[in-house]
């Protein structure tokens, strides 16, 4: 809905609070005063631009993945570098982003290869070559700069992407799911981010336009939705069937948002769950589907962990097969798959690739997507061409085929241990219950904090579990995301904590974790 000038004033207010007590320690009213005539809050500052007077919808949009926690981590870091010894702790362990190859996760080989070998051609003309990399990175290389017009890497290349690179994302698809898949279909993008933007970008158009969101969510939806000008419709995942998605909770929030005067757009499903980590039955994905059928909504499935499941009894499943497998074809249901090389199991986040797969739009619609596409000309190449790869991993046979398979297990059987120590971990501290982490990378935990605690959060202008994360970084040095940052049912709280530090570091956080609450927990006691 749409803020007053005065609620945007607090806003801004808040905001500019927030980022004077990273930078003042102890903080002082007069101290406070000229941060803030410093600022561009200040009527009278000296910029024509200011915080008071950029596009609103900027300033109100948040992320917490890389929010106030965060911050206040990046300044203890720097603390310890100038000051070793400073802080109880001697460094900082970041839990708060799913980001593996900056915890130490090494990049899967036959990947760097291919890419290396693609991006600098003249390697594949050097004997030293064929010693050094496998035959099939070679054979891959060479094959997909055939694909590339002019073998020129550092071109643009076609708006949606270089179509045999599609081709084989297509055919990765198409032998994922067992149903057939168009190279037209797939949108490379720069990461799943910027495509969730395009898909936002098309359907708002005002504040009276609504996108049905999972709560809790990652907050790339909350954001890109505050950013487009349109109205989240929150449905809550049940936490206590293991954030089960209600059919009756989506019809509810649905009916409610209609009463409204909102008209709901799409429905977000991110499966598997982040920050939930819950895998989605195939029973359930089929509801899913005919309810936006029934309804008219333009599902948009965010598959981006599709390769992160940790639990034998749970499997993937994509929308895109689950609607097929219904019968359901183009004329059914609009559908937009997202899909990332950030995630999975090699977890190339830096690259920046990823894809979504659009179906169900009429000829025109599609028209308008490719325009808005072609305006940022293309994502980057080695984003697609990494993208490609993840579609259409070595096979039985192929020289790096064992080896890449081992790559890859050792990650995904590390990540399933670390998941379920930390779970236990969890679980065994006083008020708090963990889910399981079926699937991607993260757990959610719940904290029932004692009224004292949440009394104390008050006094210090901060909600109950941003202050917990903050006592906890104070007192530990381990980055966790407040579970406001994502959304929880009123008056509970949780945090989010990543399963990405190295193995032999989670014993650590455990303990490390147990210690603080056990403390908190003593401090705060009703
Ligand atoms: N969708 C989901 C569900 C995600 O978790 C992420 C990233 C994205 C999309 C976008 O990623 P890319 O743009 O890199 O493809 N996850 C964030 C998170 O929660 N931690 O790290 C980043």
């Amino acid at each position: 809905m749409r803020k007053s000038a005065a609620d945007r004033f607090r806003l801004l207010f808040n905001n500019a609070l927030v980022r004077y007590r990273h930078q003042h320690h102890p903080p002082s009213s007069s101290s406070f005063s000229r941060f803030l005539s410093s600022t561009s809050m200040a009527s009278d500052s000296v910029f024509p631009v200011t915080a008071g007077n950029i596009n609103p919808k900027i300033v109100e949009c948040e992320y917490a993945v890389r929010g106030e926690v965060v911050t206040l981590a990046q300044n203890l870091q720097k603390e310890l570098q100038t000051n070793p010894g400073s802080h109880p702790f001697d460094e900082i362990l970041y839990c708060n982003i799913g980001n593996p190859q900056s915890l130490g996760q090494q990049p899967i080989t036959f990947f760097r290869e291919v890419l290396a070998l693609s991006d600098y051609p003249a390697l594949l003309d050097k004997s030293e070559t064929q010693g050094l990399f496998s035959s099939d990175s070679i054979e891959r290389a060479w094959q997909i700069l055939d694909q590339i017009p002019g073998r020129a890497t550092g071109a643009y290349s076609h708006s949606q992407g270089i179509t045999g690179l599609r081709e084989t994302i297509a055919a990765g698809i198409q032998e994922r799911d067992g149903f057939p898949c168009d190279p037209s279909d797939i949108f490379l993008t720069d990461g799943a981010s910027p495509a969730v933007h395009l898909m936002m970008q098309l359907l708002i158009r005002s504040e009276q336009d609504g996108i049905l969101c999972p709560i809790p969510q990652y907050p790339l939806y909350s954001a890109s939705i505050t950013l487009h000008g349109g109205s989240l419709v929150p449905y809550y995942l049940d936490e206590a069937t293991g954030w089960g998605l209600e059919i009756s909770e989506l019809k509810k929030q649905l009916e409610d948002a209609k009463s409204k005067g909102i008209s709901v757009r799409a429905l977000v499903v991110i499966n598997p769950g982040n920050p939930t980590g819950q895998v989605l039955s195939e029973e359930n994905q089929r509801a899913i589907v005919e309810f936006c059928k029934k309804e008219g909504l333009v599902l948009l499935a965010d598959e981006v962990y599709q390769q992160n499941i940790y639990v034998p009894d749970k499997q993937f499943h994509s929308f895109k097969k689950v609607s097929r497998s219904m019968g359901y074809g183009d004329k059914d249901i609009t559908l937009v798959s997202f899909q990332s090389i950030s995630k999975g199991y090699h977890g190339e986040c830096g690259k920046r690739g990823g894809y979504m797969e659009v179906t169900g739009f009429s000829a025109d619609v599609r028209e308008q997507i490719y325009k808005v596409a072609s305006v940022n000309l293309c994502s980057n190449i080695s984003g697609q061409i990494l993208a490609s790869l993840i579609m259409s991993p070595p096979k039985v046979g192929d020289e790096s085929y064992e080896s890449f398979m081992a790559e890859k297990e050792n990650i995904l059987s590390s990540l399933a241990r670390r998941a379920k120590i930390l779970e236990d971990g969890f679980n065994k501290l006083e008020g708090v219950t963990c889910n399981k982490a079926e699937g991607a990378m993260y757990l959610f935990p719940q904290i029932r904090l004692p009224q004292k605690a949440i009394k104390a959060a008050e006094a210090a202008n901060t909600a109950p579990d941003a202050f917990y994360c903050k006592r906890l970084l104070n007192a530990t040095g381990v980055v966790v995301v407040p579970g406001s940052g994502f959304g929880q049912v009123p008056g509970t709280w949780h945090f989010r904590c990543t399963i990405l530090p190295q193995e032999e570091k989670i014993p650590a956080i455990v303990s490390r974790f147990t210690e603080f609450h056990e403390k908190f927990m003593n401090e705060f006691r009703d």
